[in-house]
């Protein structure tokens, strides 16, 4: 009998910062991405702990920078040091270059390397160790995403009893797809040492089900709902799924601000009379954004009615850049705008914006609440908490979301979206002309619909579904605490 859950530690293979190279040397920012806006607000304050890779190499000298960031963020952050080597291959590799593009349905583009996957192994092995070290048998360990579905299985190899859980934020593949991975069993039956596998939707969850069948004949099912338990031989191991949500309060918050509602008039007045058509994505080859350029431009051609009342503002968050793949991607799009901007734009209208950059939290928000179209069309993506913020923030309920099929947010969306294939140019260029016309009625009634689906579940309904599964608790069984801890130990 294990003893009562006291703490949670979250591992993941970032910790939730990254660290520029500034006049005085190292400095740590606070992060950006899903997995940070997700467990942010649920680790603040309550005693949580958080170990991860700093994104810096093995030598540098974190000890004093992450004591204020571990304060300032409110929970205590341990780095993970990982060598020039280790990153190469168990980051970039096996990561990016085999389960990153494998999960979402993109083969061809793997690497499937044999020494990624070694690096793979030890690499998973070094943070079960680091989360050894800072854990007990009372913690409960909630390992995050593709980097690390090796974990459990590392603490078992060294012995360490701990009661672990794991969530996945990518998609999990179809069975056909999955079974081109070299090390297919290895990872299947790594996930089996998990007490709870989570899916961010039913699809992912029936595929790793189907993907089990094909290593072991003797499978059952037992349950019913959102989380069932599998057997397989003597493995008992709890498979759920849980969307991922958003701060949804947050947002309309800030978005509500005065700081927010000034910048988004400022922006719009810089755009007057036409409608904005929103895209907001990591540089990222999965986010179909070259498609969404080459419909944009297909909507001007066939629909003239949409030149010069239309702009397209397309955010890029840079990504991977070290990884060719990623250059490519780059390359590709700066030529993709050049060549629609070059062809439509006229005095006092160009076509498209294009914003090669990071914003700043209240210019991304003033985005959200101006746009009166999002165009969300990765060609897959686990859940896409960019389409969720953007109808957080859509206080007016004037905009029209237009949405990936093969997105996992589309499960909750799809009925009040206008749902489009990202392969499909056409179809999504109808869907922008749509969009564009939809009369202001039909845009209410869907973008309230839309909101209040995101706000019924939120972040923290994610969070409390994942440990009343995990331990059979909720977020009230970790109360904020009334000020953080100043002990902090920061232990390399
Ligand atoms: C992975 C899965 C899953 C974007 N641009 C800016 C900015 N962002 C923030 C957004 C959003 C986050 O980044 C992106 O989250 P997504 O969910 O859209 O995509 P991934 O980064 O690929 O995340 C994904 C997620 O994990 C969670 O499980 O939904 O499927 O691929 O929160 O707001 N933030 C700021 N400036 C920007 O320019 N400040």
């Amino acid at each position: 009998m294990k003893e009562p859950v006291t703490r949670i530690i979250a591992v993941s293979n970032r910790l939730p910062i990254h660290l520029v190279h500034g006049p005085d040397g190292l400095e740590i920012k606070p992060g950006e991405g899903g997995l940070v806006t997700a467990l942010a607000p649920v680790f603040r304050n309550r005693g949580g702990v958080w170990i991860g890779w700093s994104g810096g190499s093995d030598d540098d000298d974190l000890a004093g920078l992450l004591e204020p960031a571990s304060r300032e963020a409110g929970y205590r952050l341990y780095p993970v040091p990982l060598s020039v080597d280790e990153v190469c291959d168990y980051y970039y590799g096996f990561s990016n270059e085999v389960i990153w593009p494998l999960f979402h349905d993109l083969q061809t583009r793997c690497n499937f390397k044999p020494r990624y996957w070694q690096q793979y192994l030890n690499v998973n092995r070094k943070f079960a160790e680091i989360t050894t070290k800072h854990s007990a048998e009372t913690d409960y360990i909630w390992v995050h995403d593709y980097h690390l579905m090796y974990m459990a299985k590392s603490l078992r190899e060294l012995g360490v009893e701990r009661n672990t859980g794991f969530f996945l934020h990518i998609p999990f593949p179809p069975a056909d797809i999955f079974m081109k991975l070299p090390w297919r069993a290895h990872i299947l039956r790594a996930l089996l040492e998990y007490e709870l596998v989570g899916f961010q939707t039913m699809r992912d969850r029936k595929n790793f089900i189907q993907c089990l069948r094909y290593i072991s004949s003797d499978i059952r099912i037992s349950g019913r709902g959102s989380v069932v338990t599998v057997i397989v031989g003597d493995k008992r191991v709890r498979v759920g799924a849980f969307p991922i949500s958003i701060d949804y309060d947050a947002f309309a918050r800030d978005a509500e601000s005065k700081e927010v509602a000034d910048l988004a008039w400022y922006l719009h007045e810089a755009l007057p009379n036409r409608q904005v058509i929103l895209g907001v994505d990591r540089l990222d080859y999965t986010k179909g954004i070259p498609e969404r350029l080459e419909a944009f431009k297909d909507a001007l051609s066939r629909f003239p009615e949409l030149q010069g009342k239309t702009t397209l503002v397309q955010v890029v968050v840079p990504s991977r850049e070290e990884v060719p793949e990623y250059q490519t991607l780059r390359a590709e799009l700066y030529r993709l705008v050049g060549e629609i901007n070059g062809q439509f734009t006229r005095s006092g209208w160009v076509p498209i914006h294009y914003l090669y950059r990071s914003l700043d939290r209240s210019e991304l928000l003033a985005y959200y609440r101006l746009a009166e179209i999002a165009l969300i069309t990765p060609l897959k993506d686990g859940m896409n908490l960019v389409a969720k913020e953007y109808c957080a923030c859509n206080l007016e309920e004037n905009g029209v979301l237009i949405l990936s099929e093969f997105a996992g947010v589309a499960a909750h969306l799809h009925r009040n979206a206008i749902m489009v294939n990202p392969y499909d140019v056409e179809g999504m260029s109808n869907a922008i002309r749509e969009a564009f016309h939809m009369d202001r009625t039909e845009r209410h009634n869907r973008m309230h619909k839309l909101r209040e689906i995101v706000h019924h579940r939120d972040i923290f309904w994610w969070v409390n579904n994942f440990l009343e599964a995990a331990i059979a608790k909720d977020l009230r069984a970790f109360p904020a605490l009334e000020e953080y801890m100043p002990d902090i130990t920061i232990g390399i």
